[in-house]
This record gives structure tokens, C-alpha cells and sequence, in this order.
């Protein structure tokens, strides 16, 4: 039987679609890529997406959604594991992703947040979540030697650090020392290279100059002209 036809319904700045681009550029799947405004979302993208978010992976006439569900099933269909075999383990790897699920979230709030205070106690989140993260964490990928699933989930997030250093150093990985060696050993990694697109970055910062946030005020500080036209 031949393979579905794979189709990636994406937004070229959602960090969980990009877990799904590094496994398909890790394990090398042919697919296809649609990427939909989500200010303006299409009818039929509504039609098929119960929560009306991306990814979304069309498997022939049949739709996945959820990040870490879109990874684990192209992880299963292809050859090789990017899962330990052993149950246990895979269950603290399916933990740990889920956790970086809950560190994108308090980024969003970081990103967005209004005034100075909700602002910091986002960045003290982060802290210590990443903290928490530090404990678990071999290097130089998250299981040590091995890539795995946890290394695409994570991957995304540290790109959007990229474009928070631009800003200035807000300390989240100043005591997490074996962090920013993962962070270093996946910025390396090729197919997280060609999951993001150049200016990825500076996407981001053009996306946060149109927020009304305390992040894109101290983004617009004379100290911190990035992404400035
Ligand atoms: N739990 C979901 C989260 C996906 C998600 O939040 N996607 C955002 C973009 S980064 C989205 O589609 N938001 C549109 C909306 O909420 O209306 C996953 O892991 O796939």
C-alpha cells in the first residue's frame, strides 16, 4: 500500500507547527505545506480543525491535530525512533514535551504581558521552569547523544529566545547552565537550521512591534532599536 499524501497545514510563525517541520526535515518525509492566516482563518481550515488551531497534518483524507500527537505519528510511520522503546521512559519524554507545551505558554504571556508587573512575574515563571528542566536535562540533547522528540518540541522555543536576546538579557538562563548547552547543540542541528527561515527572528520582532506589550515597549527603546524599519 502506497504512503498518504502528507500536507502540513501551517503559520509560518506558530513554534508548535514548527515541531512538526523539524520532524519532518529530521526523518526526511515528503509532504506538502499550506500556510493560512490565522487572523483570517479559512472556511474549510474551520471545517477541519476542532480547535481552530495549527498544525494541522492531513493524512491522505483524514486530519491529525495537536503538536505532540503530529510528531509521534510521523515518528511511528517512518524508520528509526525518535521515542526510547522503553514504556517508562517514553512516558517521562511525552511529560517533558508536554511541559514545553506549558513553557510556550507562559512565553506567550512574557511576550504579551501589559505593565511591568505581570511581565515579571512571566520571566520568573520561565526561571523556573526552566529550573525544572535543568534537573532532567542530559546533554548535549535531552536524553544525552540521541536526538529525539523532545529535542523537536524544545527547539522552538529557544528560537523565540533568539529573538527575545535581540531585546536584552532577561536573565532566564543565567543559572541553568546545562540549558544553554542544549540550547547551543540544537541550534546547530540542521534540520532545525532549515526548519526556520532566516529572518525568523526579525518576524518575530515585527510581530511584537504591533503588540501593545511591555516587551515591544522595551523593544522600541532607543538602548534597543531592534527590528526597527
Ligand atoms: N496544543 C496545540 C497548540 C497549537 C496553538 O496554540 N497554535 C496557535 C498558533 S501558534 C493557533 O493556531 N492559534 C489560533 C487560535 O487559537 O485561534 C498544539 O500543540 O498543536
Amino acid at each position: 500500500m502506497s504512503n498518504p499524501q502528507l500536507e502540513l497545514v501551517s503559520h509560518h510563525l506558530c513554534p508548535y507547527v514548527q515541531r512538526a517541520v523539524i520532524l519532518l526535515l529530521e526523518k526526511d518525509i515528503p509532504h506538502q505545506t499550506i500556510y493560512i492566516d490565522l487572523a483570517n482563518k479559512p472556511d474549510w481550515f474551520r471545517q477541519i480543525s476542532p480547535l481552530g488551531k495549527v498544525p494541522l497534518l492531513k493524512v491522505g483524507a483524514e486530519v491529525l491535530f495537536e503538536s505532540a500527537v503530529i510528531c509521534e505519528y510521523l515518528d511511528e510511520t517512518t524508520p528509526g525512533s525518535l521515542h526510547p522503546l522503553d514504556p517508562f521512559e517514553k512516558a517521562k519524554h511525552r511529560a517533558w514535551i508536554e511541559f514545553g507545551s506549558s513553557i510556550l505558554v507562559a512565553m506567550a504571556n512574557f511576550f504579551n504581558a501589559p505593565t511591568e508587573e505581570p511581565f515579571e512575574q512571566k520571566r520568573q515563571e520561565l526561571i523556573e521552569k526552566f529550573t525544572w528542566v535543568e534537573r532532567s536535562l542530559e546533554t548535549p540533547y535531552f536524553m544525552g547523544k540521541s536526538f529525539s522528540l523532545v529535542d523537536a518540541a524544545y527547539a522552538p522555543i529557544f528560537r523565540y529566545f533568539d529573538a527575545f536576546d535581540a531585546i536584552a538579557d532577561f536573565g532566564v538562563f543565567a543559572d541553568t547552565p546545562k540549558v544553554k548547552t542544549w540550547r547551543q547543540a540544537l541550534e546547530e542541528r540542521p534540520s532545525i537550521q532549515s526548519a526556520f527561515a532566516e529572518n525568523y527572528s526579525q518576524q518575530l520582532l515585527t510581530l511584537l512591534r504591533q503588540r501593545d506589550s511591555y516587551l515591544s515597549m522595551l523593544a522600541q527603546q532607543p538602548s534597543n532599536p531592534v527590528g526597527a524599519d
